[in-house]
């Protein structure tokens, strides 16, 4: 079987839509900038259409960008011929079109290593091992799901921010959403608020799309909401994914995510991130040491091509920003939910232990 007939097997086994595929030397992948109205698939041929299409947010999340950059070493492979020189030059453009999620980083650097034992067929085994990464992180969310969903009771209301889900991910859930999906499945009575997240609204269009999908009931609120939510006892729980964990349990998420936080704690609400092993980055000490995008101002200027302030006015958009740990309950993994001190149990995880 070729790998591509392998992994559409494995998806319908799992009654799952494949988020992202190649074939016949294509990439394939949900357009996000249409959702919730389109589900259009965007074809892409070379590592620079892909790298246009991460940075313009066609194709985002941490989960979903690792899965891209394994695939755009594939492409690139194709594209140079299997030249190991030129394929590296492609993962460094690749890895710079977003620099606070470390997924895409990793999966580059990944399949970069691969190339030096591949020999004759490194075309093929590129295309091999990227189907590889995007089977793990499949199981990776089936497994954090089931992790995750020990800490949802019957009859939770969960909050969750920006889009930590199956389009941002492998295709069962992402991070956030598999935790959510899994209690669901489950059988737990569950209701999630979803902030809308301004100013790209991937709450809105992406996570509320796919809540409605898997059947979960939900209410959308504005991110300015959480603190009357949470104070007027409507929250039990907030999930949220991670783009980077630090080496002592920071984590970088959507910009929005540390007020929510901050509030959670005011009000004793336990504050869960979801995130995959490979999100941790060891060789980044704490949040301070992350770097965390600054987008184009004209996002916040500007929706949908339409603006919404007066001309000439300034404007910020640091697209994450960092909660540091002393805020986090726990951190969710495909090995198991690690607890406090951070520092120290996310080590362990690296060696496998179960913490
Ligand atoms: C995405 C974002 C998501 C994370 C975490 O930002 O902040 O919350 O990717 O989710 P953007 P996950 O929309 O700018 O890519 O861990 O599931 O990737």
């Amino acid at each position: 079987m070729r790998p591509i007939e392998q992994l559409v097997q494995q998806y319908k086994d799992r009654e799952l839509a494949l988020p992202i595929w190649c074939e016949n030397g294509t990439l394939k992948l949900i357009d996000q900038t249409k959702l919730p109205f389109k589900e259009e698939v965007c074809q892409i041929a070379s590592v620079h259409k892909l790298g246009e299409a991460i940075s313009s947010m066609k194709i985002r999340g941490s989960g979903a960008i690792g899965i891209c950059g394994a695939y755009g070493i594939f492409l690139a492979a194709l594209q140079t011929n299997g030249d190991p020189q030129k394929v590296k030059k492609a993962g460094d453009f690749l890895k710079s079109t977003r620099p606070t999620a470390v997924n895409l980083m990793k999966t580059v650097d990944e399949m970069v290593k691969e190339t030096k034992s591949s020999g004759q067929n490194l075309i093929a085994r590129m295309e091999e091992k990227a189907v590889e990464i995007l089977n793990r992180q499949l199981d990776f969310e089936y497994q954090l799901g089931t992790y995750g969903a020990e800490v949802i009771n019957d009859g939770d209301t969960i909050m969750t921010h920006c889009h930590s889900g199956a389009f941002g991910g492998a295709g069962y859930g992402g991070r956030a959403l598999s935790v959510i999906r899994t209690a669901h499945e489950q059988g737990k009575k569950i209701h999630v608020y979803t902030c809308e997240t301004r100013p790209y609204l991937q709450g809105a269009r992406i996570t509320a799309l796919e809540l409605k999908k898997f059947g979960i009931p939900h209410t959308l609120i504005t991110d300015n909401m959480s603190g009357f939510c949470m104070s007027e006892g409507y929250i039990d729980k907030i999930v949220v994914g991670s783009d980077r964990v630090a080496a002592n349990g920071d984590l970088a998420n959507k910009v929005g995510t540390y007020m929510h936080a901050i509030v959670a704690q005011a009000n004793n609400i336990p504050f869960y991130t979801a995130t995959s092993s490979h999100t941790i980055d060891f060789n980044t000490p704490s949040g301070r040491d992350i770097e965390v995008e600054m987008r184009n101002a004209s996002e916040v200027t500007h929706f949908n091509g339409m603006p919404i302030a007066p001309e000439g006015t300034q404007a910020l958009y640091p697209s994450f920003d960092i909660t540091p740990s002393s805020l986090i309950s726990g951190i969710i993994t495909e090995k198991g939910i690690i607890s406090k001190p951070f520092e120290t149990n996310l080590r362990k995880v690296s060696s496998k232990v179960i913490v």
